[in-house]
């Protein structure tokens, strides 16, 4: 296939949002400018607004979880049906997946940066690295290091963003990566399960900015629910680990599904 082939098209989009009613429309429409992206999925995670609406409004195709079931599963679910969309376009290479919050408006546009590596076989799969947030607010920090020092400690992998959500993967990285981690753990355990498998994963400053999560109620809520997850991941993964290393020293394998 020519270069020329690959960019138009080897890439889809993954979305997943939860009342990004504000947010998805200048998202999606970004998303669908990036050179090489002939598919943008939304994943509308039950949402209780009119995201489906906007998103399908400017162009993304839509699925709907009828009810909420998390950040990783909305991921398998997009993934899923990319995958009906490349047999249906009797594609011989699969398209790789780039998975991109709703809340990044224009911005999202930057996910450009993520592709190049993977398309070029360089990385298996990219992670962004976000500049200082022009919006104002953040929350306290404590998800993140607990996601940095799990990876830490399971691999040899230091991440800088361990909870970024802009991400592009090549279709065999995020097949072996399954089952993925529950809800906002998804991030942790991909990182986590690709390294430790030998999959290469490069950090890449990208221009991205989103919603900073403020230090309300709400916010609070969201980041404690964030860490649960995440201490899931890691837990699941140290227990894995250390069964494997103990008897046959094979990849981590996730036995919570
Ligand atoms: N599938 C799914 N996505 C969610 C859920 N909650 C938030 N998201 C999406 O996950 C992404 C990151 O959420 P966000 O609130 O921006 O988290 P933050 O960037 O870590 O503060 C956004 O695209 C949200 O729409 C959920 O319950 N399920
Ligand atoms: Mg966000």
């Amino acid at each position: 296939m020519t270069k020329h082939a690959r960019q138009n098209g080897d890439v889809a989009v993954v979305i997943p949002a939860k009342d990004e009613q504000d947010r998805i429309g200048a998202t999606v429409a970004a998303a669908r400018t990036i050179p090489g992206v002939n598919v943008v999925i939304v994943v509308d995670d039950g949402s209780r607004d009119d995201t489906a609406r906007v998103a399908r409004s400017v162009g993304a195709t839509v699925v709907r979880h009828s009810h909420n079931r998390g950040k990783g599963a909305a991921m398998r679910t997009g993934a899923a049906v990319v995958s009906g969309l490349d047999t249906t376009d009797g594609r011989t290479e699969p398209r790789h997946l780039l998975f991109l919050d709703a809340d990044l408006e224009e911005t999202a546009l930057a996910g450009e940066a993520l592709v190049e590596p993977v398309r070029h076989g360089k990385a298996d799969m990219t992670i962004a690295v976000l500049p200082p947030q022009k919006r104002p607010g953040g929350g306290f920090g404590f998800v993140v290091r607990a996601s940095r020092d799990g990876i830490r400690k399971l691999t040899d992998f230091d991440p800088t963003q361990p909870l970024s959500g802009q991400r592009c993967l090549t279709r065999a990285a995020f097949q072996a990566a399954q089952p993925l981690a529950y809800g906002f753990g998804v991030e942790t355990g991909l990182t986590i399960d690709l390294v430790r498998k030998g999959f290469v994963v490069e950090e890449i400053e990208a221009d991205f900015h989103h919603r900073v999560t403020g230090r309300d109620l709400r916010s609070q809520v969201h980041r404690l629910r964030q860490y649960a997850h995440v201490q899931a991941a890691i837990a699941t993964r140290r227990l894995a680990a250390s069964g494997t290393a103990a008897t046959t020293g094979a990849a981590a394998h996730d036995p919570d599904r």
